[in-house]
């Protein structure tokens, strides 16, 4: 049997296109677009023989693949590895790398930790220190965006929502940013993410004992559902592991792309100004427009059909959820960002069981910070170029000098 990238070798399946491209490419990871634009115009499937996968993005098939959990499962993994085939480099996530009925069970506990009753709870201190970040931003003016906000922000709250005793914040960041890198192929972006291993890994794990959680937050809840029999001590700490994993560079992205979309669309800006009950679905658009989890991978389990074409068992589908929230069958106009759109169906969040369990508490952190943006700032300016940085799974700056002017 031959291998690539740690999964089986297929054939391309009759009448699917080969398609010579590789879309961990740092130019395309940087500026996606057009791949995103030439996957769609290829049919439903193509077959990339560099890493011998099939690939979609057309909102219907990648909906359909990613949300089939029967047919194509998470438990062999989400990134290129059949973890049928190869030991991943951290024990399997309970959650996003398993399927039912281990799946129902642990889920369960994430869904309870992050209810929406629990994350409404937090939604007043999460504006106050929104309100607080902005009007200190706004004295400065000109401020390094990334940095200084998109990761600020849900440093300053989230470890706190969680109950870490401590936060090291290069941690935190630089973890999410391995566990992305490793869902590609062994390519330059993921061995350097590899590398950090050492410096990150054993502080995450630490993090993640109880004897390392206060009580009143998330990490608390999980680990009351060890105490009632639910789940193993293991178990919880696994699943404080993947909040960690998860509620980090996802919300940093969140808040920088939506800057991004804000400073690159003054006017679209100005109407969330005249009309402030727009910064919602805002964010919504800012999801479907900028993708920030560009890309996971599901495994078909069996032999199978979508759209007529057939797939063997064992086929790696990557699929491109940033192409799928382009595809203007779905969206009209899809390639502009409107804040009025209200975008139903992007699959930014997913969709079906393994849709993202944290999406309450990454609305209310985005929200909070959107909301004393648009409360508080008058123009929003890019004073540089802002510069993408490359990951295998997630769409996310680098850099993006901002200037905030106001009253
Ligand atoms: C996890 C996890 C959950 C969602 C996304 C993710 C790959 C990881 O449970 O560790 O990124």
């Amino acid at each position: 049997m031959e291998m690539i990238e740690g999964h089986i070798a297929i054939d391309p399946p009759l009448g699917v296109p080969v398609w010579d491209i590789d879309p961990y490419d740092r130019d395309i990871l940087r500026q996606p677009d057009d791949y995103y634009a030439q996957l769609r115009s290829k049919g439903p499937f193509a077959f990339i023989p560099k890493y011998s996968i099939l690939v979609c993005g057309r909102h219907e098939e990648t909906k359909e693949v990613f949300s089939d959990w029967e047919r194509f499962v998470s438990s062999r993994g989400v990134g290129l590895q059949d973890f049928k085939l190869e030991t991943p480099w951290r024990a399997q996530s309970l959650v996003v790398e398993a399927d039912p009925p281990q799946h129902t069970r642990t889920r369960k506990v994430l869904t309870r930790a992050l209810s929406p009753k629990a994350t409404r709870a937090l939604a007043e201190s999460f504006q106050v220190a929104a309100d607080k970040l902005i009007e200190k931003l706004l004295e400065r003016g000109t401020f390094e965006a990334v940095e200084d906000l998109a990761e600020a922000y849900p440093i300053s709250v989230f470890p706190d929502a969680v109950g870490l005793r401590e936060a090291d914040k290069r941690c935190l960041i630089d973890y999410g940013a391995m566990v992305f890198n490793a869902l590609g192929p062994d390519n330059e972006l993921r061995r350097n993410a590899m590398a950090m291993g050492p410096k990150i890994v054993p502080w995450i794990t630490r993090q993640c004992q109880r004897e390392n959680i206060k009580p009143g937050g998330f990490g608390a809840t999980i680990f009351e559902a060890a105490d009632a029999g639910e789940i193993t001590e293991e178990e919880a700490g696994m699943l404080v592991r993947s909040l960690l994993s998860a509620g980090v560079d996802t919300t940093v992205t969140g808040i920088g792309n939506a800057l991004w979309c804000l400073a690159t669309f003054p006017d679209q800006f100005q109407k969330l100004k005249e009309d402030p009950s727009l910064t919602k679905p805002a964010f919504e658009e800012v999801l479907r427009f900028t993708t920030p989890v560009h890309t996971f991978c599901r495994t078909a389990d069996v032999d199978t059909q979508v759209s007529g074409i057939k797939i063997q068992k064992g086929t790696k589908i990557l699929c491109v959820l940033g192409a799928a929230n382009g595809d203007e069958n779905q969206w009209p106009q899809a390639h502009r960002f409107d804040v009025t759109r209200r975008p139903m169906g992007h699959l930014a969040m997913g969709v079906g069981i393994h849709g993202c369990v944290g999406q309450n508490l990454a609305r209310a952190e985005v929200g909070a910070v959107l909301n004393a943006i648009v409360a508080k700032v008058d123009t929003i300016e890019l004073a540089g170029e802002a510069i993408w940085r490359p990951n295998n799974a997630i769409h996310a700056l680098d850099k993006m000098p901002i200037t905030f002017k106001g009253g």
